[in-house]
């Protein structure tokens, strides 16, 4: 029921769109009464349905039109105070990153508690939708529980020695002024688009499937997804982060409807590693505590927990959301969580902000304890044998992606859950792989395609012609052509180092080793 109610509210806010002001809402309630019309005049809203009853299970209707100042949430300007105030005060733990711009020139600000050696990065974020206020405030406490541990908590010691964690309160500053200052139900950011209509769904503009279904192609709707994938700036900086540090475990706020939502969500296919999202996001729920949505005496007694763990989507299919795209371009474990009660909908009074926080802060606390015992991050470099980078696709049994590789660098970082994998890559090559730590470094070695000639002759001491046993040895150690009593010699083999060998008379053998990058002919002189 509660799923149904997310829906159905979702569903009414998401149709009706909210951007032209002076407009009215439909709420759907699976309350006898059926729907409640509210309408929105100069920014406020008024519950137009005279004949509701007022107290229990209106409190929707009662908060959307009374509250439209922002009481105990916190705008734009607070959270750029706070996050700068924490790293003042707490320098040698964290500090601020703008990530970068809007359109309207508001930073992106993120707080970043940066370990001394390279390590598993955490992601937290907060307000991709702008009406979804409570969505600042739990990035935004967690940001303060961590810089100020206030209960001298051991486990955080250990997450801050552990990990990279960036907190981005706000991804949508713009779209967040718009709705404290002129439209409570503003959901998307500000950009202009043509034809007059403002604003990109932000949770539709990410890279993976973009476009393709539960967003809307018409920039009037509230989910139109952009003209193109990452058309905006607030998308292509998350984006770009993710490709700066290798993120372990991502939670991204949303409200509402007390769900825990894991890729897919364009589809109600699964993922390959579902068991394993499932496990996490159940964890989640099951901190959540027993289902105490009072509101709804209809709630159905067999959901176990206050938050439903579920596929994404099974809320509804959305192509373009966050959560697929750092799933399926870096295997990070990302979840949606909605938070707050179907009642409150979108505008939930300020006195649920601690009750909230309370609710949901050990979610952060169990996916940094639970993520590194489930995933692992494998990096390294693909290069050729002479350390050049090279492109190569190296797939991985599972994925539905081939690793990406950056191709200035070689550099690579893919997280996967623990385990072994025979990984393909090179011409038939094949390496296999235990994931066994957090943060594992492997390289991948790609021979290379492009043969060349190794001729030569042997001499003696004396500058004779002499004719000796000769084996010649790859990289590995291994005899590429078996051994020959030979005095002239002549291989065609992929550039790369070489080993000749020389078994010499009454005694050991010598070694002539050689980098081939182009044809050679050498002569080997030996010692006897
Ligand atoms: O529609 C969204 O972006 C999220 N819900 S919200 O009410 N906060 O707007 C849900 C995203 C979940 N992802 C998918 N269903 N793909
Ligand atoms: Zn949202």
């Amino acid at each position: 029921m509660k799923k149904f109610l997310a829906f159905s509210l979702l569903f009414v806010l998401l149709t009706t769109g909210s951007t032209i002001r002076e407009k009215s809402y439909y709420f759907e309630s699976d309350r006898p009464h059926g729907e409640v019309l509210l309408h929105l005049e100069g920014g406020k809203y008024y519950c137009l349905d005279k004949t509701l009853p007022q107290g229990k299970g209106t409190s929707a209707i009662k908060t959307i039109y009374e509250q439209t100042e922002l009481g105990k949430f916190h705008s734009y300007e607070m959270v750029f105070d706070e996050l700068n105030g924490l790293s003042e005060k707490y320098p040698s733990k964290c500090h601020t990153v703008s990530l970068g711009q809007t359109i309207e020139g508001r930073e992106i600000m993120a707080l970043r508690f940066q370990p001394e050696k390279p390590s598993p990065a955490f992601l937290f974020m907060g307000c991709h939708h702008a009406r979804e206020w409570m969505s600042v405030e739990v990035p935004l406490r967690l940001a303060h529980i961590l810089a100020e541990n206030p209960g001298n908590d051991k486990r955080i010691d250990k997450y801050l020695a552990d990990y990279d964690i960036w907190i981005v309160p706000m991804v949508n500053p713009d779209g967040h002024s718009y709705s404290v200052k002129e439209n409570r139900l503003w959901r998307k950011n500000r950009a202009k688009q043509q034809g007059g209509a403002v604003g990109v769904d932000l949770n539709r503009n990410y890279g993976y499937k973009w476009s393709e279904q539960g967003a809307s192609g018409d920039p009037s709707d509230e989910t139109y997804h952009g003209n193109k994938p990452f058309s905006e700036n607030e998308t292509s900086i998350i984006k770009a982060l993710s490709e700066e540090v290798p993120i372990i475990g991502c939670l991204t706020y949303h409200t509402f409807g007390e769900l825990i939502l894991y890729p897919w969500g364009y589809t109600k296919t699964k993922t390959s590693f579902d068991a394993k999202l499932a496990k996490l996001a159940e964890g989640m729920a099951k901190i959540s505590g027993p289902p105490n949505d009072n509101d709804y005496k209809e709630k159905p007694l067999s959901d176990k927990y206050d938050y439903i763990p579920m596929q994404a989507s099974g809320l509804y299919e959305a192509s373009g959301d966050c959560t697929d795209f750092l799933f399926s371009e870096y295997g990070t474990p990302a979840f949606t969580i909605e938070m707050g009660e179907s009642k409150d909908a979108f505008a939930p009074p300020d006195t649920m902000i601690e009750p909230t926080i309370n609710q949901v802060m050990e979610f952060n606390f169990y996916l940094l304890e639970e993520a590194p015992k489930e995933f692992g991050i494998l990096y390294g470099k693909v290069t050729d044998i002479f350390k050049n980078p090279v492109q190569t696709k190296i797939t991985i049994p599972g994925l539905d992606q081939s690793l990406k590789i950056d191709p200035g660098t070689g550099k690579f970082f893919r997280v996967l859950p623990k385990g072994k994998y025979l990984v393909s890559y090179g011409k038939d090559q094949k390496k296999l792989v235990e994931l066994k730590d957090n943060f594992q470094k492997v390289d991948f070695i790609v021979e290379s395609d492009q043969k060349v000639s190794l001729s030569g002759q042997i001499f003696d001491q004396l500058g004779k012609p002499a004719k000796r046993k000769l084996q010649l040895l790859d990289a590995n150690g291994n005899s590429v052509e078996g051994t020959a009593f030979t005095e002239r010699f002549a291989y065609t083999v992929p550039t790369g180092y070489y080993t000749i060998r020389v078994f010499r008379q009454d005694m050991g053998p010598q070694d002539f080793k050689v980098t081939l990058k182009s044809n050679i002919d050498i002569d080997l002189i030996i010692r006897e």
